[in-house]
């Protein structure tokens, strides 16, 4: 029998920093309707979903910058979106800001959740590769704390059976580290969800602004085709406060092929229908290790791995 979901890209336009949770969870909660009146059963929601990208400015007062971070989740903001999910039947993942009580200390976490139909939270990812710069750099029209206000993610590369699927999870940048991929690969990934705030323009290292789309997209269509997955990259794109977001949102499937792609800058929801069994298949025969790659191969990668490596 073949395996058959409809996924949806929740693209948000730009999130003010004046705007409440509450008026970006009612535009969640817009997409979300859309996405189950086109029969969707997952829709993924991008990075930091749920306030402005809140790393482009520095900040000292620890209470400001707490105040874009979830406690809890759902908490009394994002409740709606569960209940609404729920009433609908239907599974979502979103990007947020993570505050965290982990062995007494507080930590900071830039996390998504896998939610499934029933409103549970079935899986959690906190971003590894966290990109930018922890100092501050007032010169700059827009600066990229995240080094500064999240810890770096301690769950690894997972993957979940639920839903129809294997589903797996990562956070913007790591979508551009092949490790990335290759982790939840391994792990039978069928679906990679990300969400990203990509600026089109990066004030310390300009040179491949020009290069942005075809970056975001070179590298989810390398690790589709090459992990034998789909991947949904959903953006925040737009202006958000004088910083150009990308949009591009894109689902590729495993042979590398984009099937579906926003064509705005604003909120604006992209579905289609994944095959799973072209997962497997992907998996079974072109990229079957047992057939194509035998033992002694990895003994040889061992040693030029080890040979090249820093001391
Ligand atoms: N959010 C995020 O990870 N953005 C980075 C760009 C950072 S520019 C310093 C990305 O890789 O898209």
């Amino acid at each position: 029998m073949t395996r058959l979901i409809t996924v949806g890209g929740a693209q948000l336009g730009p999130i003010a920093r004046a705007e409440s949770r509450q008026a970006v969870v009612r535009r969640l909660i817009d997409l979300l309707i859309q996405a189950h009146e086109r029969r969707c059963d997952l829709v993924v929601f991008p990075e930091i979903a749920l306030t402005t990208f809140f790393p482009r400015w520095w900040m000292e007062d620890q209470d400001e910058i707490d105040s874009f971070f979830e406690r809890e989740m759902p908490g009394s903001a994002t409740r709606p979106l569960f209940e609404e999910a729920i009433r609908r039947g239907i599974g979502f993942c979103l990007g947020f800001a993570e505050l965290a009580r982990e062995d007494e200390a507080t930590r900071r976490y830039n996390s998504a959740i896998l939610v499934d139909k029933a409103g549970k939270v079935v899986g959690k990812y906190r971003k590894v590769h966290l990109p930018g710069h922890a100092d501050h750099r007032p010169e700059m029209p827009f600066q990229h704390l995240e080094k500064r206000y999240f810890d770096v993610g301690n769950l690894g590369f997972n993957t979940w059976r639920t839903m129809g699927g294997v589903m797996g999870m990562c956070i913007c940048n790591d979508r551009r580290w092949p490790e990335t991929y290759r982790v939840m690969g391994l792990k039978g990934v069928e679906v990679v969800m990300l969400g990203y705030n990509t600026p089109t323009h990066v004030p310390w290292m300009p040179i491949y602004d020009h290069l942005n789309d075809f970056h975001n997209h070179l590298c989810m269509q390398a690790g589709a085709y090459q992990n034998a997955t789909y991947v949904v990259g959903v953006a925040k794109a737009g202006n958000e406060e004088g910083c150009m977001l990308l949009g591009g949102s894109t689902i590729v499937a495993p042979s590398g092929e984009i099937i579906a792609m926003t064509t705005t800058l604003g909120d604006e929801l992209i579905t289609a229908r994944l095959d799973l069994d072209l997962c497997a298949f992907s998996k079974n025969a072109i990229f079957n290790f047992a057939q194509h790659r035998r033992i002694e191969h990895y003994g040889l990668i061992a040693t030029q791995t080890a040979a090249i490596a820093p001391d």
